[in-house]
């Protein structure tokens, strides 16, 4: 049984994650690891909340509004027609011109989707 003396050389490197900095309660979350935390800790001035907070392109109140996590990178509006207004909010998803609500036969949310017979 030999011991094993060599050992793999930690480098330690910021990278994106769910928090940029785990091991550090002081540090507030910082999904993206740039210079904005996900939420503004210190109240108006010094540091700033970050307005997209996994950096994926997408602003968190566009991700909320879309149903999207504003902390998952992966995670992003749906733009059928791509006419920047995400699925979830335009009411011409295939930008057919024809409203979704001819197209599926009843409004999103009033009786939901719905199998009929
Ligand atoms: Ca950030
Ligand atoms: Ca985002
Ligand atoms: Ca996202
Ligand atoms: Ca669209």
């Amino acid at each position: 049984m030999g011991s094993v003396t060599a050992t793999a050389p930690v480098t330690a490197r910021a990278t994106a994650g769910p928090d940029s900095s785990p091991l550090d309660p002081l540090l507030p979350v910082n999904t993206d690891g740039d210079a904005y935390p996900d939420e503004d800790p210190d109240g108006p001035g010094g540091l700033i909340a970050d307005d997209d907070d996994d950096n994926d392109g997408f602003l968190d109140i566009t991700e909320i509004d879309c149903l999207t996590n504003s902390t998952d990178a992966t995670d992003m509006p749906n733009d059928l027609d791509g006419d920047g207004i995400c699925d979830a909010l335009d009411p011409d998803m295939d930008g057919d011109g024809i409203a979704n609500i001819a197209e599926l036969g009843e409004p999103l949310g009033s009786d939901g989707w719905q199998c009929r017979y």
